[in-house]
């Protein structure tokens, strides 16, 4: 077969769904393979930066590989901020970059799309990547291409393949499986044992699940520990979301001194906190840095756990989860722990909307309608959405970069077939919006919620005094319709409350709701997330 079909193969045998792109004449040659073949759908989008993040989005939602196709140069270094994301994030994301041909260079020109030398672009991927590999070589290409994709699912990190468009059509045998990596049998039985009769010898267990959970599929297993064990289960910012579907009762999600008080207290005074997957990012703990030893703590993640001073090497988070349900009887009649609890019943009057105000409009719909997994960008909406019931929610929660929300959306749908629910800020929304425009092509209907308050409004929680933070009234219900969709602004709770009952009784074409909101009305999270950074960097000042 031709070399990209034994890579489209290869990508759909570990569970990709689709390929997102946008090409360019060094990827025509591929994206002609990959419509044709059609062994994956090929959907395009309209800027880079969206492929990047719906094929992210689609790696999230699925828990298996998103795939990224994009032109040389021009086309690939529009990726490289999701790419960076979705690093940090731990998303793992297949990046397939058409390449100038194997002797283009020898007419001693320098090549469009060329940044600065034709290795650049690899150099710079293999910075925000955690392999890579140029399939330039049909007789090697299946065992790079299985050793690149493998390491994106062991590790859950992006890859880069980089594809001379003169090999495309190569003829290459198919490729076969993922390498194994090393596993250590003996060192994963101490340290399950050692797990347990740590969690077992504690006076306040907590068990706080983070992204590597979903990333490898365990959120059902992780789910029957918890009820075995019968501890309490928080999620961290970056997990929120994770177990919704399980249903298992969860105390909250964790954000120190941002967050809920009584969750706070648990995690923080717990003697055995048992963090499964967790990015140690400043979001997800450094809120209150000073009051976790994470030195103290029991750390599962990257294929490794760290128990006080010592470091299990070669565990996988699946292993290790096996390992434990192995060794814990299924539970009798465990008492169920505190369950958090969403503000619900919005008073539907003429009063202006607050954020919270959302956040309980969403939760009566989801009451009446059934969840709806959630695509949230950078700024308040997320914050806003901690007080959302927890649903399935992908977010940009640690690397915080806006412009995700729109394209995570669009991905997500495509990906899980599942109406999306997008949160998204007025600025966030002038970097990505846009994209809505393919909805109709794409044959799907998202929900966007647009937060507009005129204002780079977090930023003005941080720094009140700055009048750059002032944003226009772009009036985006207005652009709704020539995109292909409904737009419906909204300036009252009444309002609110209406639109999105239209919203979720129309299907067929994306509803944008335009929330109007007051500048300065944040979020009671948000609020405290910044008065917490702001004490927290006063006191290193
Ligand atoms: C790609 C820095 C963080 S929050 C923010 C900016 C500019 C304002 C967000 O405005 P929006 O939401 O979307 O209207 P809201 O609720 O605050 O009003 N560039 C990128 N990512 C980030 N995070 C920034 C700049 C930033
Ligand atoms: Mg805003």
């Amino acid at each position: 077969m031709k070399l990209a079909e034994a890579l489209l193969h290869a990508l759909k045998d570990r569970g990709a769904g689709e390929i997102f792109g946008l090409p360019g004449d060094f990827a025509l040659p591929f994206f002609k393979i990959a419509e044709e073949s059609a062994i994956l759908p090929v959907h395009t989008l309209s800027h880079e930066p969206a492929v990047g993040f719906a094929a992210d989005a689609a790696a999230r939602f699925r828990g298996t590989l998103g795939v990224a196709a994009v032109t040389y140069g021009a086309g690939a270094f529009n990726l490289v901020n999701p790419i960076a994301g979705a690093y940090a994030e731990k998303s793992p994301v297949v990046v397939i970059s058409g390449a100038p041909g194997t002797s283009e260079h020898k007419a001693g020109l320098l090549l469009h799309h060329q940044g600065r030398t034709l290795e650049t672009q690899a150099r710079v991927f293999a910075e925000i990547t955690c392999a890579q590999a140029r399939l330039d070589d049909p007789a090697r290409a299946p065992a790079e291409i299985a050793r690149v994709l493998g390491a994106c699912r062991a590790f859950a990190r992006p890859v880069y393949l980089e594809l001379p468009r003169d090999m495309v059509g190569a003829e290459c045998a198919s490729v076969g499986p993922d390498p194994e990596l090393p596993e250590n049998a003996d060192a994963l039985a101490a340290c399950a044992d050692e797990v347990l009769a740590k969690m077992r010898a504690a006076r306040s267990p907590v068990l706080m699940v983070c992204v590597e959970v979903r990333r490898y599929g365990l959120e059902a297993k992780v789910a029957e520990l918890a009820r075995r064990l019968g501890v309490a289960v928080v999620t961290t910012f970056m997990g929120r979301g994770l177990l919704a579907g399980p249903g298992i009762p969860l105390a909250g999600t964790y954000l120190g001194a941002a967050g809920d008080p009584d969750v706070a207290r648990l995690v923080e005074e717990s003697d055995a906190l048992f963090l499964l997957g967790a990015i140690l990012s400043d979001t997800n703990f450094g809120v209150s840095a000073q009051r976790i030893d994470l030195r103290r703590a029991i750390h599962a993640a990257d294929r490794q756990v760290a128990l006080g001073w010592h470091v299990y090497p070669e565990i996988s988070l699946a292993g290790l989860v096996d390992a434990l349900l192995a060794r814990v009887a299924p539970a009798r009649n465990t008492p169920a722990p505190p369950q958090a609890q969403a503000p619900r019943g919005l008073v539907a009057d003429d009063r202006p909307i607050a954020p919270g105000d959302v956040a309980v409009a969403v939760n009566d719909l989801m009451d009446r309608d059934g969840p709806l997994p959630i695509a949230a960008d950078m700024g308040d909406c997320l914050f806003t959405a901690m007080d959302m019931a927890n649903t399935e929610l992908m977010a940009p929660g640690y690397y915080a970069g806006m412009g995700f929300g729109v394209p995570a959306g669009i991905g997500a749908q495509l990906a899980s077939g599942r109406r999306m629910l997008i949160l998204v800020g007025d600025g966030a929304f002038q970097m990505t919006g846009w994209e809505l425009g393919n909805c109709p092509r794409l044959g799907i209907d998202p929900i966007v919620l647009v937060f507009n308050n005129a204002s780079w409004e977090m930023l003005r929680a941080f720094q009140p005094e700055s009048r750059f933070n002032d944003l226009d009234d772009w009036h985006f219900a207005d652009i709704a319709k020539t995109l292909g969709g409904d737009g419906t602004r909204v300036s009252t709770r009444a309002e609110l409350a209406a639109a999105l009952s239209r919203a979720a009784a129309t299907r067929g074409r994306f509803q944008l709701i335009e929330i109007m909101l007051r500048r300065g009305a944040i979020s009671p999270t948000l609020q405290r997330f910044v008065a917490s950074i702001k004490a927290l960097h006063s006191r290193k000042a």
